[in-house]
């Protein structure tokens, strides 16, 4: 990020290099990244703009934290100075000073103040000399901002032409603001043609031609907007700010989308004439996100397959893994406690309405680059067998692998949990399972005790009730969570799934029943608590979910 003294000094270089520059108007974060990519090398913080786009009038409705907050947005975003638009100042030259420590905080290179009285109104509203402020104490807020930030380039607007006082007047007091310690005089003036600013200037430069020392001009050609700009560089102007124009671009916009959406019902209307939800994460830099990841979360490795063909049981419409849990779908609660474990490359194996989740994930950039989609199309004939077989085959996997089936909503604490096993594979088990909902029982050697800080189990059998032949009660449910943690424990599970998969209605504890028969691996159970996970068949589940998940 460029700090606040070298846009201090990018700012100061352009009033005073030797060609027309240009300032654009913008009144937040995004307009502010919009126009430096449009390369503009200096941003002014319209006053007009930043209150219309909170709503408020241009009368000094918004006060100057709130202003010095959209300029901090604006400037943590871009690198190019940010002249702000300080309107007076404030009441006093107190009020300036405090606005002036507060500004060179926010990151903004310079202000511009203009000589009426606090509280202002917008320059193209009715103004006339009563509306002026006496100009030794214009000159005394432009000294104590000055003092107070010696790195934040002043400029002195005159609203002499404004509010009808004149040439004369708006002359004398550009001295006397220069002579307070201004960067810069903003020239200001409403007519159609430029006839003031001209004749301004040409005082201006023949003072100057004769040795006097006259700092830059800074213009605002709103209304004057046919006069060619060549005459402003032939007539030495430093600056130009053009004032308002993404503003009154995007009301322009906002409106016609929103008449047209409201007569036409329909996004078909609108789609082609707006920009995509991927510019919006491209002008947020989102695709910053995956280098930070790769350099801030832990340096773990892994890979986790999220089986999830089925429908979801709350909205028909949509997949399972699709539901939202407070705002967030449960592909991307999984994901991202995937990704707290720093396993950030995931295959999702989809079935059911594959098309809505191919848009979902076109729709999520940050998720995309993660993310390998595989489709299970037959997922009406097969179970999470066949797709795991396909994850399997498909997705290249390093270790330790994560796997889950079911579209669970789980605590990223169970993951790590799951970490302190170094068991070939491990498998996440509630013991307070209800014997109505789940089938998949695992039993053990340890059963599960309330408070017993090592909550593992050697994994001895599975069945599909849950106690047996003796009436020796299971060790709990499968929650649909394991890991693979060696070499072994993957080559074994590929097998065992590959051979389970033949049959068409055999379920995950088939392949677990496989690998404890016919393979040398450890399988250890980690105890999972019921607060800790939800399987989302309901919509009180969801709410409950909300309520479970990290
Ligand atoms: C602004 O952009 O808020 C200005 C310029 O102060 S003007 O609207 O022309 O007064
Ligand atoms: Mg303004």
């Amino acid at each position: 990020m460029v700090s606040q003294s070298v846009k201090y000094d990018k700012l100061k270089a352009l009033l005073n290099s030797d060609t027309l520059e240009f300032a654009m108007e913008c009144h937040s974060g995004l307009s502010a990244v919009i126009a430096e990519e449009a390369f503009f090398k200096c941003l002014w913080a319209s006053g007009l703009s930043m209150s219309a786009m909170t709503g408020c009038r241009d009368r000094n409705e918004l006060d100057t934290s709130e202003v010095c907050k959209i300029v901090e947005w604006m400037s943590d975003h871009t690198n190019i100075p940010i002249l702000v638009d300080g309107d007076t100042g404030g009441a006093d030259f107190n009020s300036a000073r405090i606005f002036a420590h507060k500004l060179v905080k926010a990151g903004a290179a310079g202000v511009c103040l203009e000589d009426k009285l606090y509280p202002k109104h917008n320059s193209f509203l009715n103004n006339d000399a009563s509306d002026l402020a006496d100009p030794e104490v214009h000159a005394g807020k432009i000294k104590a901002m000055k003092d107070a930030e010696p790195t934040l380039v002043v400029v002195a607007r005159l609203e002499e032409f404004i509010s009808g006082a004149g040439l004369e007047e708006a002359y004398r007091r550009a001295l006397i603001y220069q002579d307070a310690g201004a960067d810069a005089i903003l020239v200001h003036s409403k007519k159609k043609d430029s006839h003031e600013i001209d004749e301004f200037m040409e005082l201006w430069n023949k003072d100057k031609n004769q040795g006097n020392p006259r700092v830059p001009i800074v213009i605002v050609p709103t209304k004057y907007y046919t006069t060619p700009t060549d005459h402003f560089r032939d007539i030495g102007v430093s600056l130009v700010i053009w004032a308002n124009h993404q503003m009154r671009a995007s009301i322009k916009a906002m409106q016609t989308v929103c008449g047209k959406l409201h007569r036409t019902e329909t996004l078909t209307s609108v789609e082609y004439d707006i920009a995509t939800v991927s510019e919006i994460f491209n002008l947020q830099r989102d695709s910053e996100m995956e280098e930070l990841e790769k350099k801030y979360l832990p340096s773990y490795q892994g890979t986790s397959l999220i089986l999830s063909a089925v429908p979801s049981r709350v909205n028909p419409w949509i997949p399972k893994v699709l539901d939202v849990i407070d705002g967030k779908t449960v592909l991307e609660r999984q994901v991202d406690s995937f990704k707290s474990q720093g396993v950030t490359c995931l295959g999702v194996v989809g079935g059911y309405h594959y098309d809505k989740l191919e848009e979902f994930l076109d729709t999520s950039p940050s998720l995309m680059s993660h993310v390998r989609l595989l489709d299970n199309a037959d997922w009406v004939n097969t179970t999470e067998v066949v797709s795991l077989d396909k994850g399997l085959n498909t997705v290249d996997t390093t270790l330790p692998l994560f796997i889950s089936y079911g579209d669970i909503v789980f605590r990223n604490q169970v993951l790590t949990r799951m970490n302190q096993s170094d068991a070939d594979i491990v498998i996440a088990v509630d013991p307070e399972f209800n014997p109505e909902n789940y089938n998949e029982f695992i039993y053990g050697d340890t059963p599960y005790v309330k408070y017993l800080p090592n909550n593992k189990f050697k994994v001895t059998g599975v069945d599909l009730k849950s106690h047996d032949s003796k009436g020796t009660p299971s060790c709990g449910s499968s929650v649909g969570l394991f890991k693979i943690n060696t070499q072994a424990g993957l080559e074994a599970l590929k097998d065992a799934t590959r051979y389970i998969s033949q049959f068409s209605d055999a379920r995950f504890i088939s392949v677990l029943a496989e690998l404890l028969a016919n393979y040398r691996v450890s399988i250890e159970g980690v105890y999972v608590n019921s607060y800790e996970w939800v399987d989302i068949n309901t919509s009180e589940d969801v709410r409950k979910a909300g309520v479970v998940s990290d």
